[in-house]
């Protein structure tokens, strides 16, 4: 169903003209047994979501809105948010030439702005990993691939069409291998970063490391700590 011709085998591509959320419409489809590889994506979100109920605004057509679905044997979620992520960013630079930078845990960016963001949820074994890249169209203090490649002229479903071979081989890529492209790619490791966590202090230091469990190492004044979750703002490399 790609602009680029049919799939790779394995993935069922599912085009919708408008949703309400695609991650909520294929997390009902996980817990009615959709299998592995069903993607959905949509043209126009109605309520598109960001993470702790934030939304993500996009106008109609103007960007990729897509939710993938994984059923992982370790179901460990944070490795498939680290597949889409890394597959979404090889093919920014396959078909825009724009290679944008992974900030821990969900975002992509270029030069420091957000130009995709990633919500990845798990239910009944099923991780469903949402994921909205700008193409056309950014709010105020993002970018999209339009601004940074306007010659390139992208088209979502081409970049989707893109990712999916990549989400095989990242998919066939050991764990350690794959921590190791994903450390590679990360631009938060050796920043100075302020980390907002849900209900708790910010945590101010310099990031060191992603253990293989997906937890953010930083370095603080009173020593390592690890992070499961929350919002980081990148304040200046090291
Ligand atoms: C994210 O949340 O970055 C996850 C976004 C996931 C969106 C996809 S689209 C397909 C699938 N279906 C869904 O319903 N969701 C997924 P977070 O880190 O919480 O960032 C959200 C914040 O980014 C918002 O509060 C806004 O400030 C900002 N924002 C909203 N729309 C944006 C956009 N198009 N580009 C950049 N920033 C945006």
């Amino acid at each position: 169903m790609s602009a680029r011709g049919t799939n790779p085998p394995g993935w069922a591509v599912i085009r919708l003209a408008e949703t309400g959320s695609t991650n909520d419409d294929l997390l009902s489809l996980a817990r009615d047994g959709a299998a592995a590889g069903t993607v959905l994506v949509a043209d126009h979100q109605t309520a598109g979501r960001g993470r702790l109920d934030r939304r993500w605004e996009a106008p109609p057509g103007a960007n990729l809105l897509a939710s993938l679905l994984f059923r992982p044997v370790d179901g460990a979620p944070y490795r498939c948010t680290w597949i889409v992520a890394l597959a979404a960013r090889e093919a920014c630079r396959e078909v825009a030439g724009t290679e944008p930078d992974l900030k821990w845990p969900n975002d992509l960016l270029v030069g420091g702005r957000k130009l995709a963001g990633i919500l990845a949820e798990s239910s009944h074994g099923a991780v469903v990993v949402g994921i909205g890249v700008n193409v056309g169209w950014a709010p105020d203090g993002a970018t999209c691939l339009d601004a940074e490649s306007p010659a390139a002229q992208v088209r979502p479903m081409d970049l989707l069409g893109t990712m999916l071979p990549v989400i095989d081989r990242l998919m066939a890529c050991d764990p350690a291998e794959l921590a190791r492209k994903y450390r590679a790619a990360l631009a938060t490791i050796g920043m100075d970063v302020r980390v907002e966590r849900a209900g708790g202090e910010p945590l101010v230091g310099r990031a060191v490391d992603v253990r293989d469990d997906g937890l953010l190492v930083v370095a603080t004044e009173r020593g390592e700590v690890a992070v499961a979750a929350g919002d980081v703002v990148h304040l200046r490399p090291a």
